[in-house]
């Protein structure tokens, strides 16, 4: 008798070198925007997990820190661990690469995802920012030659394109499984997370060189009252000088950022949201262990 109601489930992890369109990809994936983009390395600090369900099938990405070689502080550390973690006990793996780039960080993700034994598919992302599109075939022919890859898929995750064609081969590899998360959850991070991260893309994407690596951001408490949640959050920076700069001449550049970060909170909240940010100082969080453990960096399940 043919069996009914079978459910396939499983972990796919998202992995590569910073800045190669991972949470991007993540985003369009799952078809909501779950971690934060931007152009620069390092964007994801923690282990980020988009759930797609569709039918009988549920596919669990684990979206991750861009692994990287030369940064030493603890942040750097940690990142790199919960990237690697990442790994383990996955259904699947989606490697990604930037098209026609090649250099010793991605040299390191390969030799991780040489380790595992589920389907590793290689995606070859930023296709449309290759001029000459003659260099995508060799391009692709010398990447096959790295390992045994499930399959080889160029895309570009900003505008989706080949997503669904990548979506349909992963669903393919999932094991039979009950499901990991109910059918209408998206993430498993907590709401004080997310928002958190909304500010935390807004100052990435505004401000330059080292400062967006100099600053966390915490929720202190979340309030609501008849007509509006209230956020409290506090943005860590680590000398007395960037809080300056956070703040900007007469408060600018705070109020451009909590503006900015309010629109995608009242977005994802469908409620009107009044947030308020203070800037405070913590001298060298992103090198201290305790201090990164206190603000939410070291994930107890590694
Ligand atoms: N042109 C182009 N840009 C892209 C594409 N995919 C992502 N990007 C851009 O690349 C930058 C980095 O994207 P992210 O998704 O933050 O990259 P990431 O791999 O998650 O980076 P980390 O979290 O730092 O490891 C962003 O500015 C994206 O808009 C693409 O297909 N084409
Ligand atoms: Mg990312």
């Amino acid at each position: 008798m043919q069996e009914k109601n079978n459910t396939y489930c499983g972990f796919v992890a998202i992995v590569g070198r910073p800045n190669v369109g991972k949470s991007t990809l993540l985003n369009h994936l799952v078809g909501e925007k779950i971690s934060i983009t931007a152009d620069k390395p390092q964007t994801t600090r923690h282990k980020i997990i988009g759930v797609k369900t569709i039918e009988n099938k549920q596919a669990v990405f684990i979206d991750t820190p861009g692994m990287h070689i030369r940064q030493k502080k603890a942040i750097n550390k940690e990142m790199n661990r919960a990237a690697k973690s990442a790994l383990r006990d996955v259904d699947a793996v989606i490697f990604v690469v930037e098209a026609l780039e090649w250099n010793d960080e991605d040299s390191l993700v390969l030799e991780c995802v040489q380790h595992v034994t589920c389907p590793v598919f290689l995606v070859v992302n930023k296709v449309d920012m290759i001029k000459d599109k003659d260099k995508l075939l060799p391009h692709l022919s010398s990447l096959a030659e790295k390992m045994n890859f499930k399959e080889i898929i160029p895309c570009v995750a900003t505008l989706g394109e080949q997503v669904q064609i990548m979506e349909q081969k992963v669903f393919a590899v999932l094991p039979e499984s009950p499901f990991f998360y109910p059918a209408d959850q998206a993430t498993d991070k907590p709401l004080s997370f997310r928002l958190s991260e909304i500010i935390r893309e807004k100052l990435t994407r505004s401000l330059n060189e080292e400062l967006p690596y100099a600053l966390t951001v915490g929720i202190e408490k979340i309030e609501q009252t008849d007509t509006q949640l209230i956020v409290h959050a506090i943005i860590w920076v680590e000398r007395p000088s960037q809080k300056g700069i956070v703040i900007g001449k007469n408060g600018a550049l705070l109020k451009h950022i909590g503006q900015q970060a309010r629109l995608d909170m009242n977005h994802l909240l469908k409620t009107s949201v009044h947030l308020q940010l203070w800037v405070k100082v913590r001298e060298n969080w992103s090198n201290d262990k305790k201090a990164l453990k206190n603000l939410g960096y070291l994930d107890s399940d590694d």
